[in-house]
């Protein structure tokens, strides 16, 4: 067996820990011969909660776990640790506006990335769950300036899941026979579900989803809306925010960048913008990503229409918004 990987998850009393900490205990991202020791940290009233997930993660005997440290300090949780889940935050409620969460959240992720700059390994990778994330993940970059910045990325996996999901179930077909779908932008709902380069396996063969579905009305809109509100319409339904498959989603990256993306494929996450596809360099915007070796690359040069470039624009000037904001919060 592989030495151990330290793990954080942050926030792992919540609902979205509940779910993500036997996931990620079970094997499925750091693969099944690497065990790995869990850095669970949530807030102080939390304790009682947190101590409970640990007796459950440890009563579910699973192989893999060698050990679990559940804290609320940071400075226990993030020492050593080669991957961190940053999902502790405050949830976005019915009728919430993402500028009252920013301000909470903002100060939480400058506090986190001080502590990973002063206590994680150099090599640590760090997914940001927590809303909004992308400029969550900016700022915790910012405050931890001893990490490679590449180290840092922000999950829109969810918004690629619900995206494939839709069009497979379109389809008639399996959710793994849809590829490259993308996610540009903010994990938000001017986020653009973008189906332009992907592609559906239809009658044995790989074809462009919009030569399978070829309903530009539906593909031009109905879809968009859809995943641009899923989180919400969850919500409604659920009156809680998305939790088993904002959990799956997290594994799916984090995944994604321990073991690399197969030959042909790109996924979608929130990454540092290095001006690719004129969008504003150095917010955290969403980008296709091929990974290897554990780094990302930018797919480059897929061809931009008129349409999606407006809806590329819309989403990158959010981001520029929240990054001002975040910053002056940070300030205060
Ligand atoms: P919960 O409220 O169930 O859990 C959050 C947990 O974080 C709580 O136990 C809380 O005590 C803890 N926490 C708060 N401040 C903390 C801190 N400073 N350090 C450590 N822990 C802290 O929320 P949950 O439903 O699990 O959602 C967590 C976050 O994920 C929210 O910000 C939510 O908006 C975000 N989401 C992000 C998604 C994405 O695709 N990027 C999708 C799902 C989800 O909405």
């Amino acid at each position: 067996m592989a030495e151990p990987v330290r793990v954080c998850i942050t926030g792992a009393a919540g609902q979205i820990g509940y779910s993500l900490v036997y996931m990620v205990g079970s094997g499925v991202v750091f693969g099944n011969d690497t065990p790995v020791i869990l850095h669970l940290l949530d807030i102080s009233p939390m304790m009682g909660v947190l101590n409970g997930v640990s007796m459950e993660v440890n009563d579910c005997a699973l192989p893999n776990v060698r050990d679990v440290v559940a804290t609320d300090d940071p400075a226990v949780a993030f020492k050593d640790i080669d991957a961190a889940f940053l999902v502790g935050a405050m949830p976005r409620k019915e009728g919430m506006e993402r500028k009252d969460l920013l301000a909470a959240n903002v100060k939480i992720f400058k506090a986190q990335g001080q502590a990973l700059d002063q206590h994680a390994k150099k090599s640590v990778k760090v997914l940001v769950v927590g809303n909004p994330a992308n400029t969550n993940a900016l700022i915790c970059a910012k405050y931890a300036p001893s990490i490679p910045r590449e180290n840092f990325s922000a999950m829109t996996r969810l918004d690629q899941n619900r995206a494939q999901t839709q069009i497979a179930g379109k389809l008639g077909i399996p959710v793994s026979d849809v590829k490259n779908v993308i996610i540009w932008g903010n994990h938000s709902s001017t986020q653009f579900p973008d189906l332009r380069h992907a592609t559906a396996h239809v009658n044995g063969q790989d074809v462009p989803v919009y030569d399978a579905i070829k309903d530009d009305a539906y593909l031009k809109g109905e879809f968009i809306t859809t995943v641009q509100k899923r989180g919400a319409a969850v919500i409604a339904a659920r009156k809680l925010s998305s939790a088993m498959s904002a959990a799956k989603a997290a594994c799916d990256h984090m995944k994604s960048i321990w073991q690399g993306t197969p030959e042909g494929h790109f996924v979608s996450m929130g990454v540092f913008s290095d001006g690719s596809y004129n969008t504003p360099e150095g917010v955290m915007y969403s980008f296709p990503v091929t990974i290897q070796d554990q780094k990302w690359s930018i797919v480059k040069d897929l061809p931009i229409d008129d349409f999606a470039r407006e809806k590329m624009d819309i989403t990158a000037k959010e981001l520029c918004e929240e990054r001002d904001d975040a910053i002056s919060a940070c300030q205060d």
